[in-house]
């Protein structure tokens, strides 16, 4: 599963640019990189249209490492503009054209900021720990669910259905999320007997585990981000 994607994208074998719409923007990532997802949540919202060029960050081509010498995804590059950065990109596409990701008023605006801040590290406690050679599995699981406990304490105190309104996601939603999504596959990829379904996720991380569904649901998040099997697929292979 993971690797049908992997193939698609380019990596030491591609061995020039492959060839773009030079009239619209493209965007350098890969699918499974958070950051990357922001950046294509964000076009998906706004029906800004781009080439997608799918970068395997595993093997990296050289073409790549020549025009963004960082070699970090997401890369944005639009004729003589290139920006890094998710939420740089993010914000920049967002001034481009309507609709907003933002909410209008300006003071849940900034709050959306410094809950993305707080909830985003948190939430990718998931992945980290699964890549911590150093630790058991019994020590990832005991810090993943430290950070499931923050994020349950922190979704019960929302007043809103979603992070910043009632009626529908915005900013600090959509960039929260796609370190959000990796905690199902996280921990299927873990295995842990006792404490591997979203059963127990919902039983244990009640709110959470709720906006996790609600989010699920996005027309946006449906069309973009890759499914927790193709995820887990994936983080096996890390
Ligand atoms: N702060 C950056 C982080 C970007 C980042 O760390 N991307 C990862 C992939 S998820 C990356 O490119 N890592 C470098 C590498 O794989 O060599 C952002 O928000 O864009």
């Amino acid at each position: 599963m993971a690797q049908e994607i992997l193939k698609s994208y380019h990596s030491k074998d591609s061995k020039v640019h492959p060839s773009v719409d030079e009239s619209v923007l493209t965007i350098y990532g890969s699918k499974f990189c958070p950051f990357t997802q922001r950046c294509l949540i964000t076009l998906d919202v706004k029906h800004i249209p781009h080439n997608f060029v799918g970068i395997d960050l595993m093997n990296k081509p050289d073409w790549y490492l020549q025009i963004c010498p960082t070699g970090k995804v997401p890369f944005l590059k639009e004729g003589d503009k290139e920006l890094t950065e998710s939420l740089v990109i993010v914000n920049y596409l967002d001034e481009l054209k309507q609709p907003t990701i933002h909410p209008a008023d300006p003071y849940v605006k900034a709050r959306g900021s410094l809950i993305v801040d707080e909830l985003f590290p948190t939430a990718l406690t998931a992945i980290k720990n699964l890549k911590n050679k150093e630790a058991t599995v019994e020590q990832k699981i005991d810090e993943i669910k430290k950070a499931l406990a923050k994020l349950d304490e922190k979704f019960s105190q929302i007043k809103t259905k979603y992070l910043q309104s009632d009626e529908q996601p915005y900013y600090a939603d959509y960039m929260t999320w796609t370190a959000l999504e990796m905690i199902v596959p996280v921990l299927r990829t873990l295995n842990y007997p006792s404490f591997n379904s979203e059963k127990e996720l919902t039983e244990a991380y009640p709110s959470l585990a709720k906006y996790l569904h609600l989010m699920s649901q996005s027309p946006s998040i449906q069309r973009i981000c890759l499914s927790p099997e193709v995820l887990a697929d994936y983080y096996s292979i890390l």
